[in-house]
């Protein structure tokens, strides 16, 4: 993309109503704009930055075994009638009618809904296990959105839901979702770690949130100290593995971490002094286990290999993908704007000419520009006539990890400038080697 074509209306001044650095940012690097409280337009690059994080939930979704779906955002009220969710969900739930005065809502979540779609078409015990899921925008009529698209009122969120004939079956499910969580979120560059929490509205007993942390978060944490040295890595995992699974989730889950709703003094005191940490985090997952809740009211039954009609045991797990997006903002910045990971970058690379027509200094960066493209990278080129000084400002502020600088001084002696956004650190390389060192930071993200 050249920049001179692109939609990226970024801001010089601090919008004043953002109080959070993600949000402030978002606005001012053109990632957004909002059209009402706490619902907001994805501009081209907010809306690129969306689609990486929704791209790799997928990919670790589909690698867990994990079925892909998409169900509307809008919702009979018959089916959470059925499940006494309609009157218990409260004014949270953005209710609608229709012109034929049919109660409807604007989903918040899908537990009834998928639970139809099941009882429809799934009777045996063969045709289990089973996990589905979608992503897709939600509504919930938060009483104070805020921090941006960190609380919306519309957002987007991944949200899956597993049946199985056992309880046993349904927790191997839960923790395979704990596993290919931890491997999501690290994969987004984020360290989340799973705590222990309340299940609110969607029901059980058995949750764990995901919680990054930030000081700008607004569930208050407590946590053994232990646990950030944690880190999932590239281990190979058989998502089919029970006792694999189970093992994941048994060392991610040994240390002490819960939110203020389980947060229990006498257990946390017995955690020698210097590892206990009180702190805020951000929820950007949450899994939950409710076994019959759903099924059993709403008729989701299948025959055993005994013969008997049996409800499934059903648990639900959902990403907030939106979120993602100021959440990772929150983890990585400085005080010049973004630094995204390699993982999310909305471009692999941005390339500055210091030299707009000049012609040896044009021809060089259109070089770059097709040679990253050709292997498959895309470059963001800042090709506006504009002085140096801007072109770095605006570079620094969108955040690309990376940044090939190339002017006539440097061109002269053969070389242009890779840049790291995240440490500041400069090389001076030829084109290729320019090109090639690129193409190396990205083998394998
Ligand atoms: N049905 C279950 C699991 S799919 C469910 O709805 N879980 S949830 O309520 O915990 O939401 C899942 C994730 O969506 C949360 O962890 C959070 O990251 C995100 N989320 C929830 N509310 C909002 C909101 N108002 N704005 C942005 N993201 C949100």
């Amino acid at each position: 993309m050249r920049l001179s074509r692109y939609f990226l209306p970024v801001l010089k001044e601090n919008p004043a109503d953002a109080q959070i650095v993600s949000h402030r940012y978002m606005l001012r690097a053109g990632m957004i704009k909002q059209q009402a409280a706490g619902i907001y337009s994805w501009l081209p690059m907010g809306f690129r930055v969306l689609k990486r994080i929704e791209e790799i939930v997928h990919q670790e979704q589909i690698r867990a075994g994990h079925i892909p779906m998409l169900m509307p955002t809008l919702q009979p009220a018959d089916l959470w009638r059925e499940s006494g969710r309609y009157d218990d969900y409260g004014e949270e739930m953005l209710r609608i009618t229709d012109r034929h005065k049919r109660d409807m809502l604007y989903g918040p979540t899908n537990e009834e809904m998928i639970t139809d779609i099941f009882r429809a078409h799934v009777g045996s015990y063969k045709d289990l296990p089973l996990t589905l899921y979608h992503v897709q925008w939600k509504f919930r009529d938060e009483i104070r959105p805020r921090f941006g698209v960190m609380r919306g009122r519309e957002f987007y969120m991944k949200d899956g839901y597993n049946f199985d004939l056992t309880k046993e079956d349904a927790l191997h499910a839960y923790n395979r979702h704990l596993v290919s969580y931890l491997r999501t979120y690290e994969r987004m560059g984020l360290q989340a770690i799973p705590m222990r929490a309340d299940s609110g509205p969607i029901g059980g007993d058995d949750t764990h949130e995901f919680l990054v942390l930030a000081a700008t978060g607004e569930s208050e944490v407590f946590y053994d100290s232990a646990i950030t040295d944690l880190k999932f890595g590239d281990r190979e995992i058989d998502y089919d593995d029970h006792a694999a699974c189970r093992g994941v989730l048994e060392e991610f889950t040994s240390r002490y971490a819960r939110t203020d709703e389980t947060h229990d003094e006498a257990v946390f005191n017995q955690i020698p002094e210097e590892r206990r940490r009180v702190a805020r985090g951000i929820e950007v997952g949450q899994i939950f286990y409710f076994g019959t809740k759903y099924s059993e009211p709403m008729g989701a039954m299948v025959v055993n290999d005994k013969g008997e009609r049996v409800p499934v045991h059903m648990g639900s797990h959902g990403i907030g993908v939106s979120r993602l997006v100021g959440a990772i903002i929150e983890a990585s910045h400085d005080e010049k704007g973004i630094i995204w990971p390699e993982g999310v970058t909305p471009f692999h690379c941005g390339i500055v000419n210091l030299k707009q027509g000049d012609a040896a200094t044009d021809a060089a960066c259109a070089e770059i520009y097709g040679a990253l493209t050709a292997k498959g990278l895309e470059p963001l080129y800042d090709d506006r006539d504009e002085r140096a000084g801007a072109k770095f400002a605006t570079m620094d502020l969108i955040g690309l990890p990376w940044r090939i600088t190339v002017g006539p001084r440097g061109l002269a002696a053969g070389k242009v400038e890779v840049t790291s956004r995240r440490t500041g650190e400069s090389e001076e390389m030829s084109v290729l080697a320019a090109v090639d060192r690129i193409a190396a930071l990205y083998k394998g993200v």
